[in-house]
């Protein structure tokens, strides 16, 4: 018996170890149509790489989120391909490279929809592969045309370019509109009291922070977030009216838990015959963080960890459900954050002063907004209950393969050449994910191959005085061997010309000209 044990395990070993690239039996089982799992993609705003306890220093209880961890692949090198939300979520969604598109900046909340409708979108591909579609939580990709009236039926929005549903924010916790959007409606909107949206000026005689600072009762700004207060707490942009509409910032968990339980109770196999796709973007813990006062308190280091323990509890509530109605092994749960941590990202919340010995970004260099590695190196896991051995990988994956590995694991073609199929690596039965990968930060480029990571000299400030974070900017190149220096503190860029050159060379080569 036990020869027959270790031949079992040795025939798995080769297959892990042969799969590097090329259809092997698995996937080649995977491409057949009998393989079709519901897919929950889980991300966070802002959650850096030393925030989840199973990356970090267990300062911050994340119970739910190190479960996945210890069931699923946790990956070391995994990438977001942005250090701000609009650029990644535009990666996550299409699978093209954000910085092939100028206009994939943080976005205003009245910004018209940045994804182009005629491409094949994530969500579109598994559509095709018959998959039911669903958003919920943050969007931040823009809507409609750029002349949006929200209290008409929006046009241009998260159901034009592949989710049959959709249970969303417009942009940003911080940003106008502060109102849910389900479908093609504002919700709770009454006929007497429209709503309207500027970030061009305010509406006469609406109060702004800055002319009644008394209305901030709850949060005062630190730097922008001085215009429309709402919730007791300052926003940006101008908004007037559609009161009955307007969000509880302390209510938004559970709502948006709520709507993706809902989403899976209507879209149960079971019931539909067809699987479902639900990309669930919880707001936390971007700036304001305002978690349900029953998580007040809980972390000790203020709003900030006390919204990244809401945000675990949503996940092991999602993760309950899938149990509770027998989906756990017929769904492939992946989970990651849309960029680094940031501290004071413009609210005066305590969340420097309250931090501790807690480290957001972990080991990692910089942060939100950085082209060090804590800008876009984020929690990465991988989860299916059966399916996936339980593992730490170091394979270098992104967020902007998953349209390409999703692909083959449901037999569609890949619509996207930036996009790879790394299926192998994000099921834990190969170490090698892609070889190299260009990263993003306000629309400037670093590369990644192998080990090192290429930052091309660039103007502009060394740090981000806002937000205290260093940038990555310096007016030398730098050149890292993140193995040796995870940290990126040991230049090599001229104790290594060669392949400082060819670092160079490859860079060019993935960004064209
Ligand atoms: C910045 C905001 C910041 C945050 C960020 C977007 C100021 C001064 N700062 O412009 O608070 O909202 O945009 O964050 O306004 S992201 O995670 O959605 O990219
Ligand atoms: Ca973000």
């Amino acid at each position: 018996i036990l020869s027959i044990l270790l031949i079992g395990i040795l025939s798995f070993n080769q297959l892990a170890c042969s799969n590097t690239g090329g259809k092997d039996a698995k996937s080649e089982k995977r491409a057949g149509a009998s393989e079709r799992p519901n897919i929950l993609v889980v991300y966070l705003d802002d959650l850096g790489y030393g925030d989840v306890s199973a990356y970090g220093q267990n300062t911050l209880p994340t119970p739910n989120i190190d479960a996945l961890a210890k069931g699923g692949v946790r990956f070391t090198n995994g990438y977001a391909t942005s250090a701000t939300c609009t650029p990644s979520r535009y990666g996550l969604l299409t699978g093209i490279y954000p910085w092939r598109n100028e206009k994939a900046r943080i976005l205003p909340g009245d910004a018209p929809l940045l994804i182009d409708t005629t491409i094949v979108t994530l969500p579109k591909m598994l559509r095709n592969a018959g998959y039911r579609t669903g958003v919920v939580g943050k969007w931040h990709l823009g809507i409609g045309d750029g002349s949006v009236d929200w209290n008409e039926e929006l046009h241009g929005n998260p159901n034009d370019v592949g989710f049959d549903y959709s249970y969303i924010m417009a942009a940003t916790t911080d940003r106008t509109p502060t109102v849910y959007i389900e479908n093609r409606r504002v919700v709770g909107l009454t006929a007497d009291d429209p709503i309207q949206v500027s970030y061009k000026q305010n509406f006469p005689g609406e109060p702004t922070a800055i002319s009644n600072p008394e209305l901030m009762t709850k949060q005062t700004w630190s730097h922008g977030h001085n215009q429309s207060v709402h919730n007791g707490i300052p926003r940006i942009g101008y908004q007037k009216g559609g009161k009955s509409a307007l969000w509880q910032d302390e209510d938004m968990a559970d709502v948006f838990l709520d709507k993706a339980k809902a989403f899976i109770d209507d879209n149960n196999p079971e019931k539909t015959g067809e699987p479902f796709f639900l990309y669930y973007a919880l707001q936390q813990p971007h700036v304001p963080r305002v978690p349900h006062p029953r998580f007040v308190g809980k972390s000790g280091m203020g709003p900030r960890g006390d919204a990244i323990i809401e945000a675990d509890w949503c996940l092991g509530e999602i993760m309950k459900k899938l149990e509770a109605d027998g989906l756990a092994e017929n769904t492939i749960v992946v989970f990651s954050s849309d960029n680094g941590p940031v501290l004071d990202d413009g609210y005066n919340d305590d969340a420097e002063t309250k931090i501790g010995n807690h480290k957001a970004a972990g080991p990692l260099r910089g942060g939100k907004y950085s082209l060090f590695e804590a800008g876009t190196k984020v929690p990465f896991i991988t989860y299916w209950k059966g399916h996936i051995k339980p593992q730490v990988s170091d394979a270098l994956v992104c967020q902007l393969d998953l349209l390409g590995s999703f692909a083959e694991l449901v037999g569609q073609n890949n619509p996207s050449e930036d996009s790879k199929n790394t299926m192998a690596a994000l099921m834990g039965e190969s170490k090698e994910g892609r070889d190299q990968l260009v990263l993003e930060a306000t629309g400037r480029l670093a590369f990644r191959q192998g080990n090192y990571i290429l930052i091309p000299a660039y103007k502009g400030n060394a740090v981000n005085k806002q937000v205290n974070i260093e940038t990555g900017l310096a007016p030398e190149t730098q050149l890292f061997d993140i193995s040796k220096d995870p940290g990126q503190r040991n230049n090599l860029a001229k104790a290594q010309p060669d392949k400082l050159a060819a670092m160079k060379d490859a860079m060019q080569k993935a960004v064209g000209d």
